[in-house]
């Protein structure tokens, strides 16, 4: 059992060592692990320090336990790695039968969380006690995060530009940004966990001024980041979490629609370009077709007008060229300014 900063308790899987003792390591996930990164901007997961228990009992639910970030960590990885295999038969991050690594307490008040693809692993920050006031470790973040491991994987999606900060810029860096939040927050539907109640924001747990750092319905209600919901030439040059919210939007209208909605708790409303209303063709279909597109169409450089013709081949093999899904793909990418 965990008890975590952000789920209450939590069933874990670990592993037994010879000297009676566990390790947070779950053998059900393909030895899926999570370790303590002790507060150093460490990238070498081989000199994280393990977790331990003698009890089996990880963490009280207290930021004051270090076990406590890493309860949640663990557990949204292996719910990710759950989504994926269940909704696509995806066995690990790469597809490999590996399992997928993570580090918490990553540097000293870093106010983030990432792949990094240099130790194959999630790295979580604690926060900045500001901003973000807890370890960054809640699930769609990790959904977040473990998406871009996905894409590294697959199409590669990459950046047209970086400057000297390593802000990213682009279409492509955009898609790859957009894709990691429509799967994030699939994993928290997946999860469905009553702790975290499903939806289309991102980050609404962090406990952010703000209440949310990304939403799909309508990205422009981003109000850090100042998230674009159309296309225009200039999204070229767009810093690529705000660059996001062209096909954010585009797969939120094609599984819910455009207009006002609510859905559990909370109230959607997803405009269009041309004002015309959108069709939904619900969520687990829009998700089978992003899906598609990214592990067989997309590559390193696809922009949005590639990933509407990514995304029409999706549809195409999956209903046929005369289904409705085919059509609304059509339909929910013109409705953020992105035709043929
Ligand atoms: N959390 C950020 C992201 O995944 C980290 C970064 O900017 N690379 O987009
Ligand atoms: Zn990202």
């Amino acid at each position: 059992t965990g008890s975590s900063l952000f789920v209450g308790k939590v069933p874990l899987t670990t592993t037994r060592t010879a000297a009676r003792k566990y390790l947070l390591k779950d053998p059900t996930h393909w030895g899926t692990e999570t370790r303590d990164a002790k507060n150093k901007e460490q990238e070498n997961f081989a000199r994280g320090t393990k977790f331990t228990s003698t009890t089996n009992k990880w963490g009280n639910g207290a930021v004051s336990s270090r076990a406590s970030a890493a309860v949640d960590a663990q557990y949204g990885v292996v719910q990710t790695l759950d989504f994926y295999k269940k909704t696509f038969g995806r066995k690990g991050i790469k597809n490999n039968g590996k399992g997928a690594r993570a580090m918490v307490h990553f540097g000293n008040q870093v106010a983030n969380a990432f792949w990094d693809s240099v130790c194959d692993c999630m790295l979580y920050g604690d926060g900045d006690g500001d901003m973000f006031k807890k370890p960054l470790v809640v699930l769609d973040v990790t959904g977040h995060e473990l998406t871009h491991g996905v894409v590294d994987a697959t199409a590669r999606l990459e950046p047209t530009f970086v400057d000297g900060d390593g802000n990213q810029y682009g279409e492509p860096g955009s898609l790859n940004e957009s894709l990691a939040d429509i799967f994030g927050s699939n994993v928290e539907f997946s999860a469905n966990n009553p702790k975290n109640p499903p939806n289309y924001l991102i980050g609404e747990k962090l406990g952010l001024d703000q209440k949310f750092l990304r939403r799909l319905d309508q990205p422009s209600q981003d109000v850090l980041e100042g998230a674009i919901d159309y296309w225009s030439p200039e999204t070229y040059y767009t810093e690529v979490h705000a660059g996001s919210g062209v096909s954010s939007h585009a797969y939120y209208l094609l599984a819910e629609g455009s207009g006002q909605k609510r859905i559990g708790a909370v109230t959607y409303d997803s405009p269009t370009y041309d004002g015309a209303a959108v069709k939904g063709i619900g969520r687990a279909k829009a998700t089978k077709i992003y899906y598609r597109a990214l592990t067989r169409y997309m590559v390193s450089t696809t922009d949005f007008h590639d990933a509407r013709l990514a995304t029409m081949k999706a549809a195409r093999d999956l209903y046929g060229r005369d289904s409705v899904e085919f059509k609304t793909v059509i339909r929910s990418w013109a409705a953020v300014n992105v035709t043929a």
